[in-house]
């Protein structure tokens, strides 16, 4: 028997997979005030008066916009938290989700 045998050993890689991304997406209306939209994108989104500016000017102009990307989980709850509050103030704006490519 040789006295150097060594004991085979199995090493195992875990890799942790990255969690799919969702994206938040404001899409234009006709009815909901511009000065509203802003305001529910700061309060939200934690948006500055000139990120939410600029993400509900171009949701004007070109019909969507998207607002940040999220887990499913957070991008789905944020989307349906501003929804609501739009719904309590009676708009009719709407945020949705989508995963991301
Ligand atoms: N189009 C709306 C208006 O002219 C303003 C608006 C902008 C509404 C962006 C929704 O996602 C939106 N009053």
């Amino acid at each position: 028997m040789s006295e150097n045998q060594t004991t085979p050993r199995t090493f195992t890689t875990v890799k942790a997979e990255r969690p799919k991304l969702y994206k938040v997406i404001l899409l234009n209306d006709d009815y909901t005030p511009r000065d509203f939209v802003v305001t529910v994108l700061k309060s939200e989104f934690r948006m500055t008066e000139d990120q939410a500016s600029a993400v509900m000017i171009t949701a004007h102009r070109r019909g969507s916009c998207v607002v940040a990307v999220f887990t499913k989980d957070v991008a789905e709850t944020k989307a349906t938290a501003a929804t609501d509050a739009a719904r309590r103030n009676g708009f009719p704006l709407l945020f949705s989700t989508e995963p991301e490519e």
